[in-house]
């Protein structure tokens, strides 16, 4: 792809001084410089890599298995993806970070070398991991946090999946400061094919933007002040798309701040485009759309489906994907139209009413050896767009037919079930103080991140149910979870790692393990209901997913708003424990828990991230001035009323 005019823009505020490779060959991304850690001055400057949004049309898609590997450098780094410079974390550099892009079937090694101060840990979104847990990547699940410093390398096989994916950091929020990227699995098995359903491939990466480090966020979250005064989570200073934030620079005044130039992405008249979405927000729940050019929907996650051919506006959760395909027969070279990702405000406490709910890109179309233009585009919103939902709810709700492509009906009956509910609330700290968490059957998660549950069941143990709700499905067949999003404020999305599930019922209110008894499953949706591993759930409903317990291990259950997460809300789902036992795990894995590989500082026992702490005095100098502002403003608001 040429760089021009806005993508030229990105990338001169990007101004890289480090220069990196996309990933063409099979050994790919080696990093030319590599950054000394440093938390006062990071040493390189993020780059917005534009080759990862453009797929290759000569990507060789094949059942012939290889192994990929990329080699991953991990480093804090000053970056502006909305124009406002901040310290970021980042993967060779770059935000969003690599592209992964494999066939079905390929072995995906991923040398990972952390060059940051602190632990790390990369999962794989939606892979389900079959025999390979321990490269989940989640510190305090399936294993502990690569040291600072350290290198390690994840390994595992996609066998029987093919899709959008992406990845992202599992420590803390940590994903929140940069750590993501795309991750695709071509197959001559998907029912989607390039050359006969679309033409050529694109990638576009929605997401949200903080101008705090993450660790900053949760540790304001975790104290009775809360996270600019609110305990709530924070409505993002920014939203991106491809990683590019427009924010008003006229309101900053201590650090560095350029005004973006909108992402473009180039599109050739009378063609076709597979559009791979990602939802890799911290907070936003989205509605995709692009003005003019309806959407056809034939993924959901990884689920080739029939879906809606052509919708207007796409809602989207967070860590979910849809693959839409869109025709190029609207307009003629050098038309150009909006790309409109607006925020689902209703699950967002606080959300003041001059923010602005849209992020913006340009669809340009230029013609094969055209020169591109250079004017925004003139057009307008879909007429029938709903931009001010009082909930934020899933594509499946919305009364359209999602069929999967390949037919597949779960097991009418199950071996085992189980009820999670999710409900916000208060733990009293040491302090005596009312702190706000997520809870999932009344217990927040707190995460011993030297304490990989994997390990501790491997080894035979169990878990402590204090410490982290989890159910056990022993037996092998089909298991349904009952999840019941018991907040009535907030709409949430649930990932649920190492499984793609059955959708096979949603309804209101709670739904109880007696009530669930009583129901009559008849009216369950087994017969090819839609697959998927996201799923949002709307406020005060429940949803019942069903899963073949065929893959041992211990799998996370857990809200996709970072900042819930960071607060505890995070259950998991022990399959086969006897087999557990049976996994092997490599030395490397197993060393990352050594005493050695525990930095100066935190012990066995430590938990992260956000430790529970007491309300410190600077956090209440903080929160009086916070106050007295507040009091000010209320008196001038009233004086003018006056
Ligand atoms: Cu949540």
């Amino acid at each position: 792809m040429l760089l021009r005019r806005s993508h030229l823009n990105t990338a001169l505020a990007f101004a890289s001084l480090c220069a990196f490779n996309f990933p063409t060959s099979i050994h790919a991304a080696v990093p030319s410089c590599r950054g000394t850690p440093s938390r006062s001055a990071p040493a390189t400057q993020v780059t917005n890599n534009q080759a990862i949004y453009t797929l290759s049309p000569t990507f060789v898609i094949t059942d012939v298995p290889v192994t990929r590997t990329f080699d991953w450098t991990l480093s804090l780094a000053t970056g502006a993806p909305d124009g406002v410079e901040r310290e970021m974390m980042v993967v060779n550099g770059q935000f969003p970070g690599p592209l992964i892009e494999a066939n079905q079937g390929d072995t995906i090694i991923v040398n990972v070398q952390n060059g940051m101060t602190t632990g790390a840990g990369i999962h794989w979104h939606g892979i389900s991991q079959k025999g390979t847990d321990w490269a989940d990547g989640v510190p305090g699940v399936s294993q502990c946090p690569i040291p600072a410093g350290s290198t390690f390398t994840y390994k595992f096989t996609v066998t029987d999946q093919f899709g959008t994916f992406w990845w992202h950091s599992h420590m803390g929020n940590t994903m929140a400061d940069g750590l993501l990227g795309p991750l695709i699995i071509h197959s001559p098995n998907d029912p989607n094919v390039r050359g006969r359903d679309y033409e050529s491939e694109r990638i576009m990466i929605l997401g949200d933007w903080m101008h705090d480090m993450s660790d900053t966020v949760i540790s304001d979250l975790l104290t009775v002040y809360g996270y600019h005064n609110s305990t709530s989570a924070p409505v993002p200073d920014a939203l991106l798309i491809n990683g590019v934030g427009v924010y008003n620079c006229s309101s900053v005044t201590n650090t560095s701040c350029t005004t973006q130039s909108l992402p473009e992405i180039d599109v050739v008249p009378n063609s076709s485009y597979r559009i791979r979405i990602i939802n890799t927000s911290s907070h936003v729940h989205y509605k995709f759309s692009i003005d003019s050019h309806p959407l056809n929907i034939t993924a959901a996650d990884d689920t080739a489906i029939s879906g809606p051919k052509a919708l207007h506006q796409l809602p989207i959760g967070i860590g979910q994907r849809y693959d839409a395909i869109i025709k190029t027969t609207v307009g003629t070279d050098g038309s150009a139209y909006y790309v409109r990702a607006a925020m689902c405000a209703a699950s967002i406490a606080n959300v003041p009413s001059t923010y602005d709910i849209t992020a913006l890109a340009v669809l340009r179309y230029v013609a094969t050896g055209s020169e591109a233009t250079t004017t925004l585009p003139s057009s307008t919103d879909w007429s029938d767009s709903t931009n001010n939902d009082t909930t934020c709810y899933d594509l499946d709700t919305t009364g359209v037919s999602m069929t999967p492509l390949i037919a597949s009906n779960p097991p009418t009956t199950v071996v085992a079930s189980t009820v999670m509910t999710s409900v916000f609330g208060y733990i009293t700290n040491s302090a005596l103080e009312s702190i706000a968490h997520f809870f999932w059957n009344s217990v927040a998660w707190t995460n011993y991140i030297y304490q990989p549950m994997l390990f501790t069941l491997k080894n035979g143990g169990s878990l402590n149910s204090s410490i982290i709700t989890h159910a056990v499905f022993s037996s092998s067949g089909a298991a349904d979870i009952i999840v019941n999003n018991y907040d009535t404020g907030i709409d949430h999305p649930y990932h649920l790692h190492g499984n793609s599930f059955y959708l096979v019922s949603r309804g209101s209110g709670l739904l109880t393990a007696t009530e669930y008894a009583a129901l009559n499953t008849s009216s369950f949706n087994t017969t090819n209901p839609l697959r998927r591993d996201t799923l949002v759930i709307s406020r005060s409903s429940y949803a019942i997913i069903r899963i073949i317990t065929d893959n041992p291990g211990v799998w996370p259950l857990h809200c996709h708003i970072g900042w819930h997460l960071g607060v505890g809300k995070m259950a998991v789902i022990v399959v086969q424990p006897a087999a557990i036992q049976d996994l092997s795990v490599p030395a490397a894995a197993t060393a990352l828990c050594d005493a050695s590989n525990i930095p100066a500082g935190d012990t066995v026992n430590t938990t992260a991230p956000g430790r529970k702490r007491r309300s410190t005095a600077a956090d209440l100098t903080a929160h009086v001035l916070r106050g007295l502002n507040n009091a000010i403003e209320r008196r001038r608001a009233i004086k003018l009323l006056d």
